[in-house]
């Protein structure tokens, strides 16, 4: 498919200088600025972003879009920390309304995917005191040894900085023994947002934004890829939204080791923050889009459908989004809990590509990393077992 040509937008008289300037600069490939981010923001509506966003997509990635057959493994929803956005965890002092599955456990949710052809797990959970480094090193290795097959994601920098000066040792030497032991990449969470006042006030004990950025820039040089997230629409401005997307630019820039940016909206059920009200969806397309357009130096962006429903994660398909996740298997808790849409978040695989195509895009299973596993364009769901 050929990209669409932008360049009637310079001959639109209704279209400001500023907003013209952007567009003659995304056509040029070039990268915008921090203060054209925000002005974005500010002044772009819904329909210019689209565009300049489709574009670039576009660009970038023709008319796929792809997912992963994957599952989630929360281990425990116990955390230290008590970040004021979160509807999942549970105190210690708390520990009755809250979860803590035992290594059998967790190896029988593996087990449960014997010759199923899921090629992920993402494993992230709640911050608890008593599982260590070493405990999720010999689980990993314990998850290969049922599964060598597959691509283990697992533990957001939250819980990485935690493990790592639980266990007294360097971000490096941690990352190093969980690699050594199978892990192959880290998830996005627990970025939330940059900005140091903001991120006081919403998730002020846990790691800080330069510690996150260390983490995922050291794991970048072991040969471990990541994804990045962003929390937004609670307290945040532009400024801070555009201010933490230009920190995993510049990252990006020095390592190129993120494989994606996963905005994340805020969900304000059961949580500190109830009385904030959510984003519309409107403004999380606008999101995306602009997203897409200040982050030249990223592949992909993700929409996470359990979070932000299906309906949604299709319209995002046309705002700068290539990329909707995976199966999941109804195997993730964190937005559930927070009021998404989604309460029982599994599609198949053919529900996702059906999804895929009613909205005229090409649906590509791919794997982590992004190789192309199945091209679903003509594919025939009779010849298989359509449940997983
Ligand atoms: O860091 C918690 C977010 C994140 C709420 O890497 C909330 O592929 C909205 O990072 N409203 C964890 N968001 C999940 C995460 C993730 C999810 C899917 C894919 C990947 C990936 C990563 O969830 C946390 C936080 O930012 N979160 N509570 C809430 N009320
Ligand atoms: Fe704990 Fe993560 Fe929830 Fe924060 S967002 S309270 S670190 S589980």
């Amino acid at each position: 498919m050929t990209t669409p040509d932008i360049s009637s937008l310079l001959f639109d008289s209704t279209l400001s200088t500023d907003l013209k300037k952007i567009t003659e600069k995304v056509i040029a490939n070039e990268r915008i600025s921090l203060n054209e981010g925000v002005l974005l923001y500010e002044k772009g509506e819904l329909g210019f972003l689209g565009t300049l966003a489709n574009y670039i997509r576009e660009k970038k990635n023709g008319n796929n879009v792809y997912f992963n057959r994957n599952f989630h493994i929360e281990p425990t929803n116990i955390c230290v920390f008590d970040c004021k956005f979160c509807s999942y965890s549970r105190l210690l002092k708390n520990k009755e309304e809250g979860w803590e599955l035992s290594e059998e456990e967790i190896l029988n949710l593996v087990r449960k995917y014997d010759g199923k052809p899921v090629t992920e797990v993402h494993i992230v959970g709640g911050v608890h005191p008593k599982m260590g480094l070493m405990y999720f090193a010999n689980l990993i290795k314990k998850i290969k040894d049922i599964r060598p097959d597959i691509h283990v994601k697992a533990f957001t920098a939250v819980e990485l900085d935690y493990m790592c000066r639980k266990a007294k040792v360097t971000y490096e030497e941690g990352l190093r023994i969980l690699k050594d032991h199978g892990q192959n990449s880290l998830p996005g969470g627990g970025a939330e947002i940059f900005d140091e006042t903001i991120r006081k006030e919403i998730c002020e004990d846990k790691c800080t934004a330069a510690e996150w950025l260390e983490i995922h820039e050291t794991a970048h040089k072991l040969g471990m890829p990541s994804n990045a997230t962003m929390l937004y629409g609670h307290l945040e401005t532009y400024t801070h939204r555009v201010d933490h997307m230009n920190r995993l630019r510049e990252l990006q820039d020095k390592t190129n080791g993120f494989n994606t940016f996963i905005p994340l909206k805020f969900r304000n059920g059961g949580n500190q923050m109830s009385h904030l009200s959510e984003s519309t969806v409107i403004e999380d397309l606008r999101n995306y889009a602009v997203a897409r357009i200040f982050m030249d130096n990223f592949g992909h962006v993700k929409a996470y459908w359990p979070m932000i429903g299906r309906t949604t994660a299709q319209l995002s398909l046309a705002f700068g989004v290539d990329d909707i996740d995976g199966t999941i298997d109804d195997s993730t808790k964190i937005y559930t809990m927070a009021g998404s849409e989604e309460q029982s978040p599994a599609l198949t695989t053919q529900q996702l590509v059906e999804m895929i195509k009613q909205v005229g895009r090409t649906p590509i299973e791919r794997d982590t990393l992004y190789n192309v596993i199945t091209d679903y364009s003509d594919y025939d769901f009779s010849r298989e077992d359509v449940t997983s």
